[in-house]
Parts: structure tokens; C-alpha cells; sequence
């Protein structure tokens, strides 16, 4: 089954193969839910678990996350053209100090697929710089991504600027996510909203522009 052979392909940290595999998968009508998810998001936990117990490295790490991006890129399309109304403006970002940005990019990708506008700030993202694009895009949401328990802070800071309202933005709501987040930590540090994965911040970022 080729799904099995993309979560293996990602492993080898076989770029290229990712690609063929991928678009072989697409045009064979495989579903892109099952493609990444069972494809090459788990083959990341796996990564993930190799690197805690020292088995692989930062190099293999990054080989790993090109191959994924790769095949995302080939995703990308299916996710975002559904041709849906416009619903809101989201500023997103990874927050400082965090390099991490493949979750990040599933979840603007999935809320562009549900017809909102995303203005994507990149990784390493600083308070005062979510809360000038909020401003600047008039957005309704800010999301923030961090991968890193050192994140959280950072996190923190962030929606505390944005809660400030800095800008004129005081109508924006935050909204937070990532592997060390949960719905205590959102609500301890004042966020409007957390999310476990990409649909549940498509399913959060619909409920907050409708409260
Ligand atoms: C790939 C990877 C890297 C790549 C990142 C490349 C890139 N372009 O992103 C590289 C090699 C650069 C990297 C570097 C490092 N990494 Co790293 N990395 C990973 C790895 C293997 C996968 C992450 C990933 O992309 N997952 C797949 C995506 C789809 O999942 P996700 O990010 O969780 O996103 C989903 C949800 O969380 C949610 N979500 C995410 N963001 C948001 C935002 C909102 C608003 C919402 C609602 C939802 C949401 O939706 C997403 C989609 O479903 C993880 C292990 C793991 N399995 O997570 C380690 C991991 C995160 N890294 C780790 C570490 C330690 C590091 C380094 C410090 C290593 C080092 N010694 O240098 C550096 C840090 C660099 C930095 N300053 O950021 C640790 C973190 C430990 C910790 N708790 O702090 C992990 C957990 C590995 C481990 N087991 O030890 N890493």
C-alpha cells in the first residue's frame, strides 16, 4: 500500500520519493487526510521518538521535515482551493524562538481550505509583530504555534500583547496550539481558544468569529 511506502519513504528521508509517491496517491483518489496523516505525520512521531532516545539527530530531523514539506507542497492545492467564502482574517505564526513550521503551515492551510484569509508571519514570530499585523490586516484571530516547552513562555507573552490590544486590535482573539499546549495552558495564559490539530483550529477559528 503506498501509504505505508510515503511513511517509509519519509523515514529514509527520501525526498523525491515522498514526491512521486505522493502525487502517485493523489491520482489514484487516495484520501489526503489518510496521505498525510497516516503517511507522513506519523512517520514524524517516529522521527521524533528516534531523535529522544538518540538514535537520530538535528540533520536527520531536518531531512526528515523536507521530505514532508515536499509532499505537503503537492497537498497544498487539495487543501486550500475549495472555493469557499471569505470568513474572517487569521494572523499565524510560530512563535520566538521556535523554528518548528510544519504544523503550523497544515493549520493555514486548512483554514485557508475553510475560507479564511491567512496572513502567514513565518517562524520565530515576536509579540510586537503579531500584534502590528493584526492591526495592519484588521484580523479577527491570532494563532500562535510553538513546539518547544521553552514556547510556552513565549507563547505567553504573546497573547498577553495581543490582549493588550497594541495597535487598535483589541477585538482580536487568540487562539494557541502545538505538541506542549493544552486546553489548561490555553486558558491558563488568557488564550480564546486551543486547538489539538489542523480541523479543530478550523473548528475553533469558525466558533470565534461567530462569538
Ligand atoms: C521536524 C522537527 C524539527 C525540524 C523542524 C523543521 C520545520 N520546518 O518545522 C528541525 C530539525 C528544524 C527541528 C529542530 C529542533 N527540534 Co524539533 N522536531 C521535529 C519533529 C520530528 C516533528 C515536528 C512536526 O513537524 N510534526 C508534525 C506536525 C504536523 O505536527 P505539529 O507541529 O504538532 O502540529 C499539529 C498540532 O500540534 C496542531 N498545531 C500546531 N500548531 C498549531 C497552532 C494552532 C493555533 C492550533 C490551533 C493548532 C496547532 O496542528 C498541527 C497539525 O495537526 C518533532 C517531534 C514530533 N513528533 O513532534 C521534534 C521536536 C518538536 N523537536 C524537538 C527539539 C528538542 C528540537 C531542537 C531543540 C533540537 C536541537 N537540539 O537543536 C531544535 C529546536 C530548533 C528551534 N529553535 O525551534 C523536541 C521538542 C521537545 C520539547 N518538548 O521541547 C521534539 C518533540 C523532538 C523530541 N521528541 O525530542 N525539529
Amino acid at each position: 500500500m503506498a501509504t505505508e511506502e510515503i511513511y517509509q519513504a519519509v523515514l529514509a528521508y527520501d525526498e523525491d520519493l515522498v514526491v512521486e509517491l505522493v502525487t502517485e496517491e493523489i491520482n489514484a483518489g487516495v484520501d489526503v487526510g489518510t496521505i498525510l496523516n497516516d503517511g507522513m505525520i506519523a512517520a514524524l512521531d517516529v522521527i521524533g521518538r528516534e531523535f529522544s532516545e538518540g538514535t537520530i539527530f538535528v540533520p536527520e530531523m531536518l531531512m526528515a521535515a523536507e521530505a514532508v514539506q515536499a509532499g505537503l507542497a503537492i497537498l497544498r492545492p487539495r487543501l486550500v482551493d475549495t472555493g469557499a467564502k471569505p470568513v474572517g482574517t487569521v494572523v499565524l505564526g510560530t512563535v520566538r524562538g521556535d523554528l518548528h513550521d510544519i504544523g503550523k503551515n497544515l493549520v493555514g492551510m486548512m483554514l485557508e481550505g475553510a475560507g479564511f484569509r491567512v496572513v502567514d508571519l513565518g517562524i520565530d514570530v515576536n509579540p510586537e509583530d503579531f500584534v502590528g499585523a493584526a492591526a495592519e490586516h484588521d484580523a479577527d484571530i491570532v494563532a500562535l504555534s510553538g513546539l518547544l516547552t521553552t514556547s510556552m513562555p513565549e507563547m505567553e507573552k504573546a497573547v498577553a500583547a495581543v490582549a493588550a490590544g497594541g495597535g487598535g486590535s483589541s477585538k482580536v482573539r487568540t487562539m494557541v496550539g502545538g505538541p506542549p499546549i493544552n486546553e489548561e495552558f490555553a486558558e491558563k495564559i488568557g488564550a480564546d481558544g486551543y486547538g489539538v490539530d489542523a480541523p479543530t483550529a478550523v473548528e475553533r477559528a469558525r466558533e470565534l468569529v461567530r462569538t
